[in-house]
């Protein structure tokens, strides 16, 4: 068994990077509600990702989406995010919203759109220079509707080559996390649909190339945890984008539709040394907030997973190499249902106060007031959104 203390300095050293996005409006194609307060431009939304860690203390980090978080200085808004004690961390691209990527991005059959959207790709690590961001994280829609629409062999070969280009150009210390997803907006093939398509990619990319997974990118029923334990055996595991869905990509709280399986992934994080920050995993959340409260969810969202990784760090090792051994198939499920059934309430209470923190996050955040302050402040302008 870990010892207590040593599970507690894990919880301490946790890092949780929140999305830009997810402070802002967001919805489905029938409606996206606004809520009062909500942020008018990137400044706004790292103020609010700054009340997050000041509640919860493991969420320094805030990932940034171009163009929704273009700024004419990305210098400034790193500088703003340090002083409100936060870093920015990945810089998502977007090849999903211009009308000439209708049929494609990097994908496009047209040599013309493929260089638009590589020179996007290029822009955004301009950016991470800026902001000293280490990972470029790149998802595409890419994909097509219909049988014979396109040559799926030829998207390959015109995906393979403009990864190639940017990987050629990311810097010391930078990386590119490459996402995956089954479906949507495409309905017929995906050009990054699955974990071994992205993990194929990023095996003839390079050591700079790692694979993210969206926990709702899969179809229903797929083993998420057994990817994460493959892609950390072959040290090609980058990032999560942590939500959660009871039915397809539906961008949930982490943790609120399937707080087990969110246990079973951070549990082969846990045991293949998958929280070690030598291992580059990053934790990133990302989800919408189309009903609930922007901020609290996310920091219901990061306390979902802390708990789940405290449950997950909680494990018998030992007990369960010993069961698993023997073939005691009970035992062995034992050991993993015993750490999932620990309440680790106050586990977690207890590590705030050691630090300094409310052991109560969501209680803290309404002492703050600053939801009554920013739906007072921020009046008039444009409530920044996804902008589809
Ligand atoms: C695609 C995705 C991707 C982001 C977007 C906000 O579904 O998961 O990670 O670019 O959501
Ligand atoms: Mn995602």
């Amino acid at each position: 068994m870990k010892d207590r203390s040593a599970v507690k300095a894990a919880l301490r050293a946790q890092v949780i990077e929140t999305p830009s996005w997810g402070y802002g409006n967001s919805g489905t194609r029938f409606k996206v509600f606004a809520q009062p307060g909500v942020p008018r431009d990137p400044f706004e939304k790292l103020a609010d990702a700054a009340v997050v860690h000041a509640v919860t203390g493991v969420a320094p980090v805030v990932s940034l989406h171009i163009p929704w978080d273009r700024v004419s200085d990305f210098g400034k808004l790193a500088a703003h995010a340090q002083a409100l004690g936060v870093r920015i961390g990945a810089i998502n691209s977007n090849t999903f919203q211009d009308d000439d990527y209708r049929i494609g991005s990097v994908c496009h059959p047209d040599p013309t759109v493929r260089r638009k959207a590589i020179a996007h790709l290029l822009e955004c690590v301009d950016i991470m220079d800026a902001t000293g961001s280490r990972d470029l994280k790149l998802w595409f829609a890419d994909g097509t509707n219909y049988p014979g629409q396109d040559d799926i062999t030829a998207r390959q070969d015109r995906l393979a080559e403009a990864l190639s280009e940017v990987y050629t150009r990311l810097g010391d210390g930078q990386r590119m996390v490459l996402e995956y997803k089954l479906f949507e907006p495409s309905f017929y093939t995906t050009d990054v649909p699955d974990w071994g398509t992205s993990y194929a990619h990023c095996l003839h990319l390079g050591p700079k190339a790692k694979v993210v997974v969206d926990t709702g990118h899969h179809a229903p029923g797929v083993n998420i945890e057994f990817i994460v334990a493959f892609l950390l055996r072959e040290k090609k595991l980058g990032a999560f984008d942590f939500n959660s869905r009871f039915y397809a990509d539906d961008d949930l709280m982490v943790g609120a539709a399937d707080p087990f399986q969110l246990f079973r992934i951070l549990h082969e994080v846990a045991k293949n040394d998958g929280f070690d920050p030598a291992n580059g995993v990053a934790f990133m959340l990302d989800q919408c907030h189309n009903i609930e409260a922007k901020i609290p969810a996310i920091i219901r969202s990061v306390m979902n997973v802390q708990e789940a990784t405290a449950k997950a760090l909680l494990v018998d090792l030992d007990a369960l190499h010993a069961t698993q051994s023997t073939g005691d198939v009970l035992g062995a499920n034992a050991v993993l249902m015993d750490a999932y059934n620990t309440d680790v309430r106050p586990l977690l209470a207890e590590v705030r106060a050691e630090m300094a923190l409310d052991p109560d996050p969501l209680a803290a955040y309404r002492t703050t007031g600053h939801a009554e302050k920013i739906a007072a402040e921020r009046v008039g302008g444009t409530q920044a959104g996804w902008g589809a």
